[in-house]
């Protein structure tokens, strides 16, 4: 039998890799044409290739990738735990020293008096957990009419049936039948694409409004939970007008429904404090969690709830768990990335001496000539490219086409900045140097200076026309 290994040639690993592995959100036979990069070996915030380039990762992995990549105590770790007990559930009146140890580090870290810790293995399984458990927490109440959820269009939750519904993912709802029952949407806060005429703030009100005007809709005996992202990720890093949380929690508060704060990216330093929800002055009933909780070491997420949502669930047998609740290996691996994070100061350096640095250097790409807007909180940031900033246009292509050239310029300038329709996202390791950082911006000019030339050569700068 043939041994595969980092030494095989390239193309024979890209041949195996289109043969016999399906990638996620990939349009299989088009990467099978043009062959996987693969990633062999990393450090700090360096991947390199099967053909030893040396890529700069702007985006930390899947935005996970916090402590940066070759930490050898996370790594110790996990040997240490799998040699004590390499597995144990947490289900049957038993529990272990990891999950307790962890739990009482996320109850100590977390805002408020958020304290009691669901465990999963990803962020999807803990949204399915979130439906579940805000459902079961109002029948418990004697309120088991309050069953529907509001989330928001271009939210990501999630890709398993529970949390791509939650999500407001329209091609992933086109797949596979979701969003399920029970499930409602109201507009994101995306003031660059959709804000027409209104100033900032007043469409930040407009948006949070529809929340109230939502739930009017459903009646309010029947709304359970609001489910949003501090700072929208994966829909293209949305940083919501100043005047749009305050409104919301003023709506939430109003109508006694549970806010649940998504913190699977903002979570564990990407926006400068612990969780987006203290960045953005939020108070969850619930936060979901895992990325940046173990670094993307191991495979773990969760949900924190409030002493007053753990209690009412606590009340009743609540019918759920996956057998890798509260993994041993991944609670170990979790708690050392939290002592790295904690011991070298790694989140209040991004928040008062990397990430100010970063931001300043990431707006002047608003100088170019493709660049709208940029947004940015912490350590994660998004360019909106336009043909033309004075009227905010969006491209007359389809949708994605400016933003598919640039991010495959980055791919040619060993730089990972990826594209959202045709915004360039970054979400770098919070480890990143103020060196890097030049690298990385002046990688990013040299890429919007490429794409730019490109769209121009193809005749694709011209404006969307509006009817
Ligand atoms: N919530 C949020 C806010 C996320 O960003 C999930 C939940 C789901 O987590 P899991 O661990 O089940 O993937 C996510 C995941 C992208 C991209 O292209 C983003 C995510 C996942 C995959 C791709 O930006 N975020």
């Amino acid at each position: 039998m043939t041994v595969i290994s980092t030494n095989t040639p390239t193309s024979e690993l890209q041949r195996l890799d289109a043969a016999h592995h399906m990638h996620p959100f990939t349009h299989g036979a088009d990467l099978g044409k043009k062959g996987a990069r693969v990633i062999t070996r990393a450090e700090g915030c360096w991947l390199t290739d099967s053909d030893g380039n040396r890529i700069l990762d702007g985006m930390a992995g899947l935005w996970c990738v916090n402590v940066g990549y070759g930490r050898r105590e996370l790594a110790d770790a996990a040997a240490r735990q799998m040699q004590e007990l390499p597995f144990y559930n947490t289900f049957f009146q038993t529990t272990h020293v990891p999950a307790i140890a962890l739990s009482a580090k996320l109850a100590e870290l977390a805002p408020g008096d958020l304290n009691h810790v669901f465990y999963a293995s990803s962020g999807s399984e803990a949204n399915d957990t979130n439906l579940r458990l805000v459902r079961t927490y109002w029948t418990e109440k004697g309120q088991p009419r309050r069953q529907n959820v509001i989330s928001r269009w271009n939210a990501y939750h999630g890709s398993s049936v529970g949390s791509g519904s939650l999500g407001g993912m329209k091609g992933m709802h086109a797949q596979g039948g979701m969003p399920i029952p029970g499930i409602h949407h109201i507009d994101q806060p995306d003031w660059w694409s959709e804000g027409g005429d209104m100033t900032p703030e007043e469409f930040g009100l407009e948006r949070a409004r529809q929340l109230e005007a939502k739930i009017e809709e459903l009646g309010p005996d029947t709304v359970a939970a609001f489910i949003a992202e501090p700072v929208q990720g994966a829909g293209g890093v949305i940083v919501p007008p100043e005047t749009y949380w305050p409104e919301i929690q003023r709506i939430v508060k109003k109508y006694g429904i549970l806010l649940i704060a998504d913190e699977v990216i903002c979570g564990f330093g990407r926006t400068g404090n612990w969780f987006g929800s203290q960045t953005m002055g939020i108070t969850p009933d619930i936060m979901t969690i895992a990325k940046g909780l173990s670094s993307g070491y191991q495979p773990i997420g969760g949900s924190i709830l409030s002493a007053e949502v753990a209690e009412v669930i606590s009340g009743t047998e609540f019918n759920h768990g996956y057998t890798y609740s509260g993994h041993p290996v991944a609670c170990a691996v979790a708690l050392e990335n939290i002592r790295v994070l904690q011991d070298e100061g790694v989140i209040d350096r991004v928040r008062d001496e990397t990430g100010p640095y970063l931001t300043e250097k990431f707006q002047s790409l608003t100088d170019h000539p493709l660049v709208g807007e940029a947004r940015i909180v912490g350590m994660m940031g998004s360019i909106a490219l336009t043909p033309d900033k004075a009227s905010r246009a969006a491209f007359a292509a389809e949708a994605g086409t400016a933003g598919y050239i640039c991010r495959e310029r980055c791919f040619a300038n060993n730089l990972i900045m990826r594209h959202v329709g045709d915004r360039m996202i970054i979400s770098p390791p919070l480890v990143i140097s103020k060196d890097e950082i030049d690298t990385l911006i002046s990688r990013a000019w040299q890429c919007l200076d490429e794409a730019h030339a490109q769209l121009e050569e193809q005749g694709l700068m011209e404006p969307r026309r509006s009817v």
